[in-house]
This record gives C-alpha cells, sequence and structure tokens, in this order.
C-alpha cells in the first residue's frame, strides 16, 4: 500500500533559485543541500509533517529543471495511458 503522504507539495523551478532554502527554512532541517551552484540538488527528496503519528503533510525538494515547457510537449507528444506515463518519464531520464 502506498505511503499516505496528506496533502504532497512539490517545490519546483528552475536550478539555483532557492527551493531547497525555503524547503530547509519550513522543516528547519539544517541537512537539506543549499549551495550556490546550479544542480546542488540531485535527487527528489520528501519530508512529512506529522499530527497525532499520521502525516498530514508532504513536502518535497526537486533538482532544478530547465524547459519545463519543452520538456512537458515531448511528454505530450504521443497520446499514453495513465498507467503508461512513469515509463514515458523514465525514457527522457535515460532509466
Ligand atoms: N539573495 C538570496 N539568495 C538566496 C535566497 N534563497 C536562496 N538563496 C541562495 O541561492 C542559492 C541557491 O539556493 P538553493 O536553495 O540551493 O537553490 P535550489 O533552487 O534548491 O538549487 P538546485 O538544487 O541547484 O536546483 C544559494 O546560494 C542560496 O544561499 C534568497 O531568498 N535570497
Ligand atoms: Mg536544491
Amino acid at each position: 500500500m502506498q505511503h499516505d503522504l496528506g496533502a504532497n507539495f512539490c517545490v519546483v523551478g528552475h536550478p539555483n533559485k532557492g527551493k531547497s532554502s525555503i524547503v530547509a527554512t519550513l522543516t528547519e532541517i539544517d541537512s537539506v543541500m543549499i549551495g550556490p551552484e546550479s544542480g546542488t540538488t540531485q535527487k527528489a527528496d520528501a519530508f512529512h509533517f506529522k499530527v497525532d503519528q499520521k502525516v498530514v503533510l508532504t513536502l518535497t525538494d526537486t533538482p532544478g529543471f530547465q524547459r519545463a515547457r519543452e520538456v512537458l510537449s515531448w511528454l505530450q507528444q504521443s497520446a499514453v495511458a495513465p498507467h503508461e506515463r512513469p515509463d514515458r518519464v523514465r525514457a527522457f531520464f535515460g532509466d
């Protein structure tokens, strides 16, 4: 069964714009990597906020993303069924 994330907020945007800084501030976790160079965050990382042991909010830091519109149009070039979308995204990353 998939872990309940509560409301899942993903912080997305261009590289080096302060995404991880926001996540580090809101979570008060100093180990979130922040740096002056683009590409500091290499993979997504989720942080859970709990109330009474239950996850009510998840904040997800993500690697910087360039040319989002072009990538979205590439992903949408051929219509795929919802269950095939993860494979299409993996193909983009070359996995
Ligand atoms: N002046 C200013 N600098 C900021 C602010 N927030 C973050 N920075 C700086 O911007 C740089 C990038 O911050 P990150 O939080 O690592 O940015 P990011 O968007 O997570 O970067 P990637 O992981 O590479 O995509 C760091 O040098 C931060 O100290 C801000 O509000 N003002
Ligand atoms: Mg980052």
